[in-house]
């Protein structure tokens, strides 16, 4: 039997679809670590652009950080102001804490869209750390 290839075409689509489910993950600092400030948080996303959130062109988002606080609704706008939630609205994909309290620390990192809505399904990441 031979795979016709509208099948096969299907098959290799699906596949890099597939592959393609964009993620993010915090590069540093490691979870469980103990650190030092200035605490430096580095960003890795794959199968989605992070661009400036001026750019509102589909497949691509911005970081966002939540320090010590849980994530906002996924289905709404992540709001600004707010003590412990950080857009990296330029595209940027490191920040710089440089006098987090002694203790231990949770950072969350979720991308989302020019609307600061998150992407669907989320793309998200968690690391926990003291800073000494
Ligand atoms: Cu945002």
């Amino acid at each position: 039997m031979t795979l016709s290839s509208p099948w096969l075409i299907l098959a290799l689509a699906l596949a890099a679809f597939i592959g393609q489910a964009p993620t993010v993950k915090i590069t540093s600092p490691a979870n469980g670590s103990t650190v030092h400030n200035p605490v430096k948080v580095t960003l890795q996303a794959t199968g989605v652009e992070i661009v400036a959130a001026t750019v509102e062109r589909p497949g691509t988002g911005h970081h966002h950080l939540f320090v010590d606080h849980d994530l906002t609704p996924l289905d709404d706008t992540i709001p600004r102001g707010v003590t412990g939630i950080l857009h990296l609205g330029r595209g940027q994909t490191e920040f710089v804490f440089d006098s987090l309290s002694p203790g231990p620390h949770r950072v969350i990192a979720l991308v989302a869209d020019w609307k600061h809505v998150p992407l669907k399904p989320p793309v998200a990441d968690t690391v926990r750390f003291t800073v000494k």
